[in-house]
């Protein structure tokens, strides 16, 4: 079960540089080190998972030489603790472990992954006086902290030892922002000259500062046969799948040896969906947009391939074709031929609005209630 948990994690910390394919090693052991050792929170979430703090919590600590820090993750996501330049590798940042169990500000030194699963902890020492910075190379857009190393037995900033990780303010404003942002996604769509309509809607959503949406722009979208839905990916921090499976099919995003499993990343199935087969938008990375035809009538589920754990999944509806529903016109309308003049006017004009170019079906269901 635990090594089951542990390589669902290591599939969401794959999702990290288009068609990376670096090898995903287990974090190292913890070590303590003698001194006081004081705790920093990599990311926080909601209990559903759909929304994450990409923060470090607190962002600025203050230790003293001789000092260790340990790191938990209190996310759904996992993340590394990651100090200096990464060696550069192609595809993506090297996840690797990095450096020793001390840091004096010189060597790259990297957790490699630290998981989201409790008791896990990344611990290291600081045997130097200076300022440093490390960063998240899953979440390099928004992860970034400080640890300020002072001379051995200098006092603490007075804030610091009341700090509690689960009240920090800005942990409290990324999780409400983030929350009303999930509430507030917008779907729009657009009519086609064809008399179909085309949705858009994200594949993802996050403001690159604070928060991470693990969620699509809508739970259910109800559609026409013919219609056409995009999805675009707004996460800077995160890249996502939409994917179709056939029944009962499973389609991990990490191989067993830790790489991208190349089927998760590519793109299948075309343009169109016809209520069966495996549809997939491949790897969407930040601000691209995936577009997919329905032609069947049926309900469908999709999900992230890379976020399905953490809940990443929807619904479509797609019902017969537009032009042979006229049931569907808004409830607002009329729909009996009983009305006359204005209204039915006003009728006719939205008809002819939103359903351009329909066709003759349009028109002989106007002039029957004209
Ligand atoms: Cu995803």
């Amino acid at each position: 079960m635990r090594m089951r948990r542990s390589l669902q994690w290591i599939r969401r910390a794959a999702a990290i540089g288009a068609c990376s394919l670096v090898m995903l090693p287990m974090s190292a052991a913890p070590v303590l080190a003698a001194g006081t050792t004081l705790p920093v929170q990599a990311g926080g979430g909601t209990p559903d998972q759909a929304v994450q703090a990409d923060l470090f919590f607190p962002g600025t600590i203050t230790v003293d030489v001789g000092d260790s820090i340990s790191w938990a993750d209190g996310s759904g996501e996992a993340h590394t603790i990651s100090f200096g330049t990464p060696p550069s590798t192609p595809g993506g940042p090297d996840l690797a472990p990095a450096g020793s169990t001390s840091y004096d500000g010189s060597a790259f030194t990297s957790s490699g992954l630290l998981l989201p699963i409790p008791g896990t902890k990344y611990t290291l020492t600081f045997s130097k006086e200076g300022t440093y910075n490390y960063q998240c190379l899953i979440h390099p857009v928004s992860m970034h902290g400080t640890v300020v190393v002072q001379a051995a037995g200098a006092a603490y900033p007075t804030s610091q030892t009341t700090y509690k990780a689960a009240s920090d303010p800005q942990l409290t404003a990324a999780i409400t922002a983030g929350e009303a942002a999930l509430a507030s996604q917008p779907v729009t769509s657009k009519a086609n000259g064809d008399g179909t309509t085309t949705y858009f809607e994200n594949g993802g959503w996050g403001d690159g500062k604070s928060y991470t949406l693990e969620r699509f722009g809508a739970q259910n979208l109800a559609i026409h046969s013919g219609d056409t839905v995009v999805w675009t990916q707004k996460d800077p921090n995160e890249n996502h799948t939409v994917t179709f499976l056939n029944n009962g099919q499973d389609v991990p995003f990490t191989l067993p040896d830790g790489s991208i499993n190349p089927q998760a990343a590519a793109p299948a199935g075309g343009k169109v969906y016809s209520g069966s087969g495996y549809v997939n938008s491949g790897l969407l990375v930040p601000n691209q947009a995936y577009s997919l035809t329905f032609d069947k009538a049926g309900t469908y589920q999709y999900e992230c391939l890379i976020h399905d754990d953490l809940g990443m999944k929807a619904e479509i509806t797609v019902s017969a074709a537009a032009a042979s529903t006229p049931a569907q016109v808004p409830a607002q309308m009329p729909n009996t031929g009983a009305g006359g003049g204005s209204t039915s006017l006003a009728w006719l004009g939205l008809m002819l609005f939103g359903l351009l170019g329909l066709g003759t079906g349009v028109q002989k269901l106007a002039k029957q209630r004209g």
